[in-house]
């Protein structure tokens, strides 16, 4: 049966697991040093020493600044991770410094999310990447080892450490009591050459989870709660804290499904704290020397405090196309499904995929609807081929995938036209699918399987009691031979280069006047899928700008490359919240390319802003937000003396087609304000030295 899965080991890498085991151990016992480090040095400070866990994990790597909410902090980076889609740039960007190998205690480059090889593309990336890891002292997970938030999880999550990710839901290792943030892939290319991570103080929110979830409420419910009460904008410049007696109910991976689906407010991180369920997992996948246990102090004060009672929710599900469209499951009942697909690194756990095996078994799928599965890992796979359950899901009719990103990045299923697709997944924004007018729901894998047999939306109570339940296994099956460790010299590794990789492009300093039109004017909530579409067609297109610029704003305005091109740049106008989504930095280089030099909104998201600067692009925010209404697409813009105004905070904005002039407010650290007068962050001369 499904939880009597055995713990094989096998580890071929012997070397490599004992070097980086070894290392690994070895910070995780120096946490406690220099926790008692900076303990000691706050109380020198005179600050308090009653801390939320986000403080003590933030305040055990402050290399800079003070811990007040909104003020620049540099933290120090233990471990990154970078995936295909962003790691070419990352990586070129890495080499681009003149650093041999990299600095951090870890640094692992997955392949996960361009596998569908349709071209030679994208299999030039791999074969880039595994020779950059080589060179530069990364490991190299394989294509079909698994997403890189699922194999993070389980082979290098450690918890108190530091995780910077070139991946928005890298706040899923916040699952293990680990502070996961995801950044672009320039910002992750530094901390690879050893520099701190500068991010704004977050202000933390609280959120206490209690009571017992009801029968049928799982991980994703809850997640969708959230974002229910706080919306896609609710998290930015927040930490989100669990705590309660709740938690006792949520295993390592379902608290991953949250902390995962974090990236969907827009916040920096989630976390939990890490316990004995914490130890289980560890102890599970073979790690459990690398436990500590991590919590708030008692009497730890918060900026916010949301308070969930998991006896009262019920099974949620995300209306197209926002992930914050939350209703019940009970309102949406009924809906007849063309798709469900269960995967992502959301829900794709085994856990996940042991209860849709349970609900699944000796049934079929419904004939109008194409069930696809993706197992999050090779772990998740293999456990479900050892267990049976994978049997389950081939006679109930599953499409069984690899273990990928797939559907949910546009790889591959699309939905048919018009399409209703029920999806585990995190994000359900407009065309993602990979079909532009396919519709979208958000929902946990119990209600997707529940729903695949309904051939309707269904909401999972109606199935009557749910299936006996599996928690963790006590054992996982280790088998760590996809992931290709470096050689302890790189030095004669040659880094293999395919015609799509193509130089990394320079940008020049910041011009003293900025003029153009309005070239766009766009709503609230613009995604970087709106900026840069993923997909299949597009996402091979990664580590070539000139071709990828291409298809910038495809969705929203065909014509907006050419019109660029022809105008020789100009400035986008947006809503609030522009930039929302993935932490891609083509959504910056692809303007940049086209000639944009500053962008207009009423508020950024927090990586596309950073993503933004790192490549020297303005994020100018309006200081009185009706000031949007009087700009319209086409109106001549001009901005004078620049570089002074910059300095100063404030840029007056010249509307010089409607003769009225716009204040914007430019609030940046001294830091950021070199980098965007530099014309990025590559353009500062020994900045990773
Ligand atoms: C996503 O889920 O949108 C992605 C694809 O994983 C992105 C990264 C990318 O665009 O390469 C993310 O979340 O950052
Ligand atoms: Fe991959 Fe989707 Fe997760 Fe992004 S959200 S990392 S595309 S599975």
């Amino acid at each position: 049966m499904a939880s009597q899965t055995a713990g094989r080991t096998a580890s071929p890498n012997g070397d490599a697991e004992r070097r980086y085991g070894r290392s690994i151990q070895k910070s995780g016992a120096l946490l406690g040093g220099s926790l008692v480090f900076w303990m000691s040095a706050v109380l020198r400070r005179g600050e308090s020493d009653v801390r939320n866990l986000t403080q003590k994990l933030i305040g055990s790597h402050l290399v800079d600044g003070r811990m007040v909410a909104g003020e620049e902090i540099a933290i120090r980076i233990d471990q990154t991770l970078t995936q295909d889609a962003t790691g070419t740039m990352a990586y070129l960007e890495f080499e681009a410094m003149g650093i041999p190998r990299v600095k951090t205690e870890l640094s692992v480059s997955y392949i996960d999310h361009n596998t569908l090889q349709t071209g030679f593309e994208n299999a030039d990336d791999h074969r880039f990447l595994q020779s950059a890891a080589a060179k530069f002292g990364a490991l190299f997970s394989r294509a079909g080892n698994g997403i890189c938030h699922q194999v993070h999880l389980e082979r290098f999550g450690v918890p108190g450490k530091t995780l910077l990710g070139a991946d928005s839901h890298t706040p899923t290792a916040g699952g293990l009591g680990m502070l996961g943030i995801g950044a672009g892939g320039l910002d992750v290319a530094m901390a690879m050459a050893g520099q701190p991570f500068y991010l704004e103080m977050p202000g933390v929110i609280n959120v206490r989870l209690t009571g017992e979830p009801a029968p049928w409420v799982s991980a994703k419910d809850i997640i969708l709660e959230v974002l229910r009460r706080l919306s896609v904008k609710g998290g930015v410049g927040k930490v989100l804290e669990y705590s309660g007696d709740g938690l006792a109910y949520l295993s390592v991976t379902e608290r991953a499904t949250i902390t995962n689906m974090g990236a969907e407010l827009g916040a920096t991180s989630s976390v939990f704290p890490s316990d004995e369920g914490t130890r289980g997992f560890l102890a599970a996948q073979q790690r459990e020397d690398l436990f500590v246990p991590l919590a708030a102090d008692p009497g730890a004060t918060y900026d916010e405090v949301l308070e969930i009672d998991l006896g009262e929710l019920g099974p949620l599900i995300a209306l197209p196309h926002s992930p914050d469209n939350v209703v019940k499951v009970s309102e949406a009942v009924g809906r007849r499904v063309d798709q469900v697909f269960i995967g992502s690194c959301t829900n794709s756990s085994y856990v996940d995929l042991v209860r849709v095996s349970n609900i699944l078994k000796g049934r079929t799928v419904a004939p109008n609807v194409s069930l696809v599965i993706a197992p999050g890992s090779r772990q998740v796979f293999h456990m479900l081929s050892e267990s049976g359950a994978l049997l389950d899901l081939i006679e109930a009719g599953a499409r069984v995938l690899e273990c990928a990103c797939g559907p949910c990045v546009g790889v591959g299923q699309a939905p048919c036209s018009s399409g209703v697709s029920l999806r585990t997944s995190n994000r359900n924004f407009k065309g993602r699918s990979g079909t532009a007018d396919a519709e979208v729901f958000l929902v946990s894998a119990e209600t997707a399987a529940v729903s695949a047999l309904v051939g309707a939306i269904a909401d999972p109570r109606s199935f009557g009691a749910p299936p006996k339940w599996i928690g963790l296994p006590e054992r996982f099956t280790v088998d760590d031979r996809m992931i290709i460790p470096p050689p302890e010299d790189g030095g004669g590794v040659e880094v293999s280069r395919g015609p799509n990789i193509k130089p990394l492009p320079r940008t020049e300093q910041m011009r003293d006047t900025l003029t153009g039109r309005v070239l766009l004017k766009l709503g609230n909530n613009i995604t970087t899928d709106h900026i840069i579409p993923a997909g299949a067609k597009v996402l091979p297109l990664r580590s070539n700008i000139p071709a990828i610029s291409m298809h910038c704003f495809e969705a929203v305005d065909p014509t907006f490359p050419e019109r660029a091109m022809s105008a020789t740049g100009g400035f986008i106008l947006g809503g609030s919240n522009y930039g929302q989504g993935s932490s891609r930095e083509h959504a910056a280089l692809a303007p940049l390319h086209l000639g944009i030099r500053a962008v207009i909104a009423k508020s950024f998201a927090r990586i596309h802003r950073q993503n933004l600067i790192n490549f020297g692009i303005l994020p100018l925010t309006l200081q009185d937000e009706r000031a949007y209404d009087e700009v319209d697409a086409g109106d001549d813009l001009f901005i004078d003396a620049a570089r002074s105004q910059v300095s100063s905070g404030f840029v007056s904005v010249r509307n010089v087609t409607k003769g009225k002039t716009i204040g914007t407010r430019l609030d940046l650290s001294g830091r950021q304000r070199e980098i965007v007068l530099a014309g990025g962050l590559l353009n500062i001369s020994g900045n990773a030295s």
